[in-house]
């Protein structure tokens, strides 16, 4: 089955390019692409969510905010039971001064985050897009 995807950056993140890529390399997977674009506020998100029950929500960001934001969304979307299937993944530059985004993954993914990935790991994260959330689906569809 088509596996559908929300992807967006987050609220103070306006660069848009990294997320005209990640559409192109999910859409090349198979995954129907929904692409909130940049700045996108975390309630508007939610609500998207909720709307298109997606199987993924990839999170991209490169401004250096991306640790501070996405913690916020991840602590803001866990409060929604209904969104509780869906997996959550980050990546990106998620932090500034050059160090990777490996440094905040142990926080992030115990907010709640199912992924945590770096800008270099795409083959990472083209085999994680590739499994299937069949069960992820049945969960939202209750
Ligand atoms: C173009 C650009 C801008 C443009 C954006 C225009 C637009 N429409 O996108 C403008 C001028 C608006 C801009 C603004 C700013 N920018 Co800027 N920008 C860049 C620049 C030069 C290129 C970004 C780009 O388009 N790359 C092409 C895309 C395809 O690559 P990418 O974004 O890196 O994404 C790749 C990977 O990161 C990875 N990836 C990204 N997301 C994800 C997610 C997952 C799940 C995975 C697996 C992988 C992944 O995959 C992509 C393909 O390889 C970079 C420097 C650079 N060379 O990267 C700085 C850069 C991103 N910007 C930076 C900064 C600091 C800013 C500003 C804060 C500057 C300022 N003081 O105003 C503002 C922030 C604006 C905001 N509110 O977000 C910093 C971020 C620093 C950090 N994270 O440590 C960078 C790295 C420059 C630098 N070296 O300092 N920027």
């Amino acid at each position: 089955m088509k596996q559908r995807t929300v992807l967006s950056t987050l609220p103070s993140d306006s660069h848009s390019w990294n997320l005209v890529y990640l559409q192109l390399l999910l859409e090349e997977l198979g995954h129907e692409v929904i692409n909130v674009g940049t700045c996108v506020p975390i309630d508007v998100l939610i609500k998207k969510c909720h709307e298109s029950r997606p199987n993924n929500l990839v999170i991209s960001s490169v401004n250096g905010h991306g640790h501070l934001d996405g913690m916020k969304m991840i602590l803001a979307m866990k409060k929604y039971p209904m969104l509780k299937g869906i997996r959550v993944v980050i990546g990106g530059k998620l932090g500034t001064q050059g160090c990777d985004s490996k440094d905040y993954a142990e926080k992030l993914l115990r907010a709640g985050f199912d992924a945590v990935f770096s800008e270099k790991e795409i083959p990472e994260f083209i085999s994680l897009m590739n499994e299937d959330t069949k069960n992820n689906n049945q969960k939202i569809a209750l």
